[in-house]
């Protein structure tokens, strides 16, 4: 009898211990299985929000719902590159490169502009380039009313040395897009031996006839008043270049179909072996 109560105690006592066992055994499994779901979630959040398409030639598109029948969307246009948000398909605003809009359909309340946002009015990129013009040695020079170029060393040039003196030469710029304003950004050069004499730039009026033009720029230009040690004779003739290039940027009101652009020199010497001038990297913007 003895010998059966012992034996029923062991017993007892294994299937315990192996209960036990199973139990830790899931115990652990499951452990291992929740640290692999935490694992998975901690990565989501510590990497942040990643919406991306399945492909690059795909917007990507991120939609916030707050009901069935609201929503805000953000979207990232993968032809242009332009982001967009919209409110229940109304556009609000867009921004792409060179466009910023804001769209709204109510009244604008509390909008903020830094200053340095207005300057960037002037900024270049804010006007639409029309035409390069002897920016290219490569390409023809073609419609001034001289169409001679030479090089001032590593400078391609309408007229220099042996080209331009006295007088002026003159280019119209026909059928200009729709616009208010020109920028005219161009380098004047002054070659060799000019003697208090002025280069000038001159464009047709705003406000008068299309043939009228109207200085827009002038400069002075004096070797025999300059005392500088060891000048440089750039090209040309033996006299030294003391002011090889003057930086053009002016702005002018201006709406005509016809650009007529003119650069001159007040110079009394008709010889450009003597003295003469330049012009290089012609820019016209509209705005
Ligand atoms: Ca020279």
């Amino acid at each position: 009898m003895k010998n059966f109560i012992k034996l029923f105690i062991i017993i007892l006592l294994a299937s315990q211990i192996s209960l036990i066992c199973a139990f830790k055994n899931k115990f652990r499994q499951d452990h291992i299985n929740a640290d692999d779901n935490n694992e998975q979630n901690a990565l989501s959040l510590s990497s942040g929000i990643t919406i991306k398409p399945s492909n690059y030639e795909n917007n990507s598109l991120l939609t916030l719902l707050s009901s069935q029948s609201n929503y805000v969307s953000f979207e990232l246009l993968a032809d242009s590159g332009a982001f967009k948000i919209e409110n229940n398909n109304v556009s609000i605003l867009e921004i792409s490169e060179g466009v910023f809009n804001i769209l709204v359909n109510t009244k604008l309340e509390n909008i903020y502009i830094q200053e340095d946002i207005i300057n960037r009015q002037n900024d270049l990129k804010l006007w639409k380039l029309y035409i390069k013009d002897v920016c290219n040695q490569n390409e023809d020079v073609i419609g001034w009313t001289d169409n001679s170029t030479s090089m001032c060393e590593g400078i391609f040039m309408l007229g220099g040395f042996n080209n331009f003196a006295k007088g002026e030469v003159k280019k119209i710029y026909e059928n200009i897009p729709e616009h208010s304003q020109v920028r005219i950004v161009a380098q004047y050069h002054f070659i060799d031996q000019w003697m208090g004499e002025v280069g000038f730039m001159k464009i047709n009026s705003h406000l008068t006839d299309n043939t009228k033009q109207e200085y827009v720029w002038v400069q002075k230009y004096d070797t025999t008043k300059i005392n500088a040690q060891n000048p440089i004779n750039v090209c040309g003739a033996p006299y030294p270049e003391y002011q090889l290039t003057f930086q053009i940027d002016i702005v002018v009101p201006h709406n005509k179909e016809n650009i007529i652009l003119s650069f001159g020199s007040t110079l009394e010497t008709e010889d450009p072996a003597e003295a003469s001038f330049g012009v290089s990297n012609i820019q016209i913007y509209l705005q």
